[in-house]
C-alpha cells in the first residue's frame, strides 16, 4: 500500500516533533519545515533525523511561514497527504512586544498554505490549523467553552490565531479543502518550550534542588490554565484529519489549576517545604530549610505580567 504524505510546519517545536514520532510510528513519510537560523534549532528532532534518515521517511526542508515561495514550492513537491500548520510565533506574552511579526507567522502564515492548496487544486490534501484556546479570552456566564462559545482574544498572538480560524474555516466553505481548527488548551511535555511558565518553574526547581542560589521572577500566579500533555494531544490532532468530514474541535482535559497550585504541586514532589507570604505584586514564596532558616525561592516581577492578564 501506498505510504501516507504528511507534511509539518513548526517540525522543530514541542508538538511538531512528538507528531513527526506518532506519524513514523504510523508508517507515514514526514516531510518537516525548518527555519533558517544562525544556530541549532533542530535539537528536538535530531533523534528522528538519526533513526529515520536510512529509511527515507523522514525530510527536513528549509521554508518559513512568512515566505510563500517557499512554502508554494514545498507544496508543490511534495503534493502532501496531510498537511500539520504547527508553526507559529506561539508565545503569547512576546506578542505584545512583537505583534506585527506574530500577525504575518502566526495569522497570514496560515492563508499562505491554504492559498498553495487552493491554487495548486490539491483536492486530496487535507490541512490541520494549530487553533487555540487564546481565541477564548474570559470565559462565558456557563463558565464552559465550547465550538460554540464566543471568540474574543486578549493578546495579538489570540488575534493572529482568530484571522487563522476563520480563514482555516472558509477555505472549508468557500472551496471545499479538508480543513479542520484544533482549539487545543495548553499542553505541556519535558519538550516544551523553557520561557512557557510550565517549563520556566520546572527547571528552576530542578536546579534548586541541585543547589542553585537562582530566585525565580513570574507574573500572574492567580492565571489558572487546563494543561494536558503534548504527545496525547498531537495524537488528536492526527484523528481530526481521520474523520469523514472536516469541523473543528475543542481538545483539553477539563480540569485547570492555577500556577500558584502548579508551583506548590511540584515542591511537594521534591519533598520542598515551601512557605507563601504577601500578596499581589509582593507576593513571596520561601523555601524552608531544614535548619528552619527560610530562603527566598520566587517572587513576583512585574515584567512578566502581560498587559491583558486573564485569570
Ligand atoms: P512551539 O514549541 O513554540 O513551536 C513553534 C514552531 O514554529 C517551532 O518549530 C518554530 O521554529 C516554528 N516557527 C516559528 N516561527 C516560524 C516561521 N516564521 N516559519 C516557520 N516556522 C516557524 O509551539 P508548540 O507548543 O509546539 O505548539 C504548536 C502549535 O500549536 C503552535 O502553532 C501553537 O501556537 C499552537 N498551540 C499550542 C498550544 C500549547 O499549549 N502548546 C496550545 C494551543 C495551540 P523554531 O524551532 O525555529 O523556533
Ligand atoms: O503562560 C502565567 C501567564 O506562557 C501560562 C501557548 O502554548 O498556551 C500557551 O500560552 C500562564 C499565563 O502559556 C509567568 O500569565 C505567570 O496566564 O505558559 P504560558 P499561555 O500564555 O497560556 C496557549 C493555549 C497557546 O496557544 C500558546 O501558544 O502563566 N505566568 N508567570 C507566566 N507565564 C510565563 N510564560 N512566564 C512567567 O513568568
Amino acid at each position: 500500500m501506498k505510504k501516507k504524505i504528511a507534511l509539518i510546519s513548526g517540525i522543530t517545536g514541542q508538538d511538531g516533533s512528538y507528531l513527526a514520532e506518532f506519524l513514523l510510528k504510523k508508517n507515514y513519510i514526514v516531510h518537516g519545515i525548518k527555519r533558517k537560523s544562525s544556530s541549532f534549532n533542530t535539537e528536538r528532532v535530531d533523534h528522528i533525523y538519526e533513526n529515520y534518515q536510512k529509511s527515507k521517511n523522514f525530510y527536513l526542508h528549509y521554508g518559513d511561514l512568512i515566505d510563500s515561495n517557499s512554502l508554494f514550492n514545498l507544496v508543490h513537491k511534495i503534493k502532501p497527504d496531510e498537511i500539520y500548520n504547527l508553526g507559529a510565533q506561539s508565545h503569547v506574552g512576546h506578542s505584545f512586544e512583537i505583534p506585527e511579526y506574530t500577525s504575518e507567522v502566526t495569522g497570514i502564515g496560515t492563508l499562505r498554505f491554504l492559498e498553495a492548496i487552493r491554487f495548486l487544486n490539491l483536492k486530496k490534501t487535507k490541512f490541520y490549523q494549530a487553533s487555540t484556546s487564546e481565541l477564548f479570552g474570559q470565559k462565558d456566564k456557563r463558565n464552559v467553552f465550547s465550538e460554540r462559545s464566543n471568540l474574543v482574544p486578549k493578546s495579538p498572538y489570540g488575534v493572529s490565531k482568530l484571522y487563522s480560524y476563520w480563514i482555516t474555516k472558509l477555505y472549508r466553505e468557500a472551496y471545499g479543502i479538508f480543513a479542520c481548527n484544533g482549539i487545543l488548551f495548553n499542553h505541556e511535555s519535558p519538550r516544551r518550550g523553557e520561557t512557557f511558565v510550565t517549563r520556566k518553574i520546572t527547571m528552576f526547581l530542578a536546579k534548586k534542588y541541585f543547589g542553585s542560589k537562582e530566585v525565580l521572577k513570574l507574573g500572574n500566579i492567580n492565571a489558572k490554565r487546563d494543561w494536558g500533555h503534548a504527545k496525547d494531544y498531537v495524537e488528536l490532532q492526527w484523528k481530526m484529519l481521520q474523520k469523514k468530514t472536516p469541523t473543528d474541535y475543542v481538545i483539553a482535559t477539563g480540569k485547570s489549576y492555577s500556577v500558584k497550585e502548579f508551583i506548590n504541586f511540584c515542591c511537594n514532589y521534591l519533598k520542598f517545604k515551601i512557605i507563601w507570604k504577601g500578596s499581589g505584586l509582593n507576593t513571596k514564596c520561601f523555601l524552608i530549610k531544614s535548619d528552619g532558616s527560610k530562603e527566598l525561592l520566587i517572587k513576583i516581577d512585574k515584567k512578566y505580567y502581560r498587559p491583558v492578564d486573564i485569570d
